[in-house]
């Protein structure tokens, strides 16, 4: 690839809705629709700020993130290996809706290769709406993209003046533009602003292989997320018919009844893959010695959503080692 640096960036922009091209119709409305704004007419807008890029538009879906899914995460990855593979273009930016960005993100992030940078970017409020942070979000992250520094570091997340990996990238508020995503555990991996761009920390991927194979077929798994007193008859409520794993979004590092934890006992004995994880924010999960006899896997610094992505990948390749699969979680 040559040198970003050296010349006018041309980056691919990957539009699939969301609130970034949403419109309330009025500047003071809370109630507003995804997805409203086409690239042509996104791409138009920001031609008038004169960015030294090349912006290359397509328009892979135009939804709300409520209902992205494997449809859509196979026409992103097709779309972004064969940007990958294009040596005229530099970098890949993904406007996304904030709901599931962060599986989005780590879905591509685990399933393509780390040739160039990715930046999933999408915003928190409407286009037409005071306080708009939509464009700046988009400035921020053709930034991102266009910049040598961002080689190596895999799928990123930019939302309110902050770069996050795509491993650590969660949604923790669902109102304000500053601080509605974090990064957990590494927090920002960098600060953007339009004039300005700080790395920390050194890129980790460098020119890496994607890890997963991905055909767009999931096998589904479901989270069950533990309240106190919850029955165990719950457990076999939420599974579909000849399951291959489940997420126990567990109370405190994957806590869960007694009877759940029974019952998850025998159905791990019998091949279900068990992965605890913890309904707690910044929830660091860590194996117990009990994981070795119950068969549990610990889902270590993944939230239920992403453990769910990540054991999804490892069923769809027939993985049934425990040993690899706790390997996976601690090293996403
Ligand atoms: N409209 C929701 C979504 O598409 C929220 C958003 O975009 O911020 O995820």
């Amino acid at each position: 690839m040559t040198d970003i640096s050296s010349k006018i960036p041309h980056i691919c922009v990957l539009a699939t809705g969301g609130t970034i091209a949403g419109m309330a119709g009025s500047a003071t409305r809370h109630e507003y629709l995804p997805g409203q704004i086409s690239i042509e007419d996104w791409l138009g807008r920001v031609a008038e700020f004169g960015l030294p890029v090349k912006l290359i538009g397509t328009q892979i879906a135009n939804i709300g993130s409520e209902d992205i899914g494997p449809d859509t995460w196979t026409a992103l990855q097709t779309s972004i290996n064969a940007a990958m593979a294009d040596e005229g273009i530099d970098g890949i930016v993904v406007t996304h809706g904030t709901d599931t960005a962060e599986e989005t993100a780590f879905l591509l992030d685990l399933v393509l290769p780390a040739r160039k940078p990715v930046v999933i970017v999408g915003a928190m409020r409407p286009a037409d709406a005071v306080g708009s942070d939509g464009m700046r979000n988009f400035v921020n992250a053709v930034r991102v993209a266009s910049d040598a520094g961002a080689l190596g570091r895999g799928v990123v997340l930019v939302m309110g003046d902050r770069v996050l990996a795509a491993r650590d990238a969660r949604k923790v508020r669902t109102r304000g533009t500053d601080d509605a995503f974090r990064g957990f555990p590494r927090g920002s991996i960098g600060l953007v602003t339009p004039s300005a761009l700080e790395w920390f920390g050194n890129p980790w991927r460098q020119d890496e292989p994607a890890r997963y194979a991905y055909s767009g077929d999931l096998p589904e798994v479901p989270i069950l997320y533990i309240g106190a007193g919850m029955s165990a008859d719950l457990v076999d409520r939420i599974l579909p018919n000849d399951p291959l794993g489940i997420i126990v979004a567990g109370v405190g590092e994957g806590n869960m009844p007694k009877a759940i934890r029974e019952r998850l006992v025998e159905l791990a004995k019998a091949g279900l893959i068990v992965v605890r994880a913890s309904r707690v924010d910044e929830g660091l999960v860590d194996r117990e010695p009990e994981d070795d006899s119950n068969g549990f896997i610990a889902a270590r610094a993944l939230n239920p959503q992403k453990s769910r992505i990540l054991l999804q990948l490892l069923l769809a390749k027939k993985e049934g080692d425990l040993n690899a699969i706790q390997t996976a979680f601690d090293n996403p």
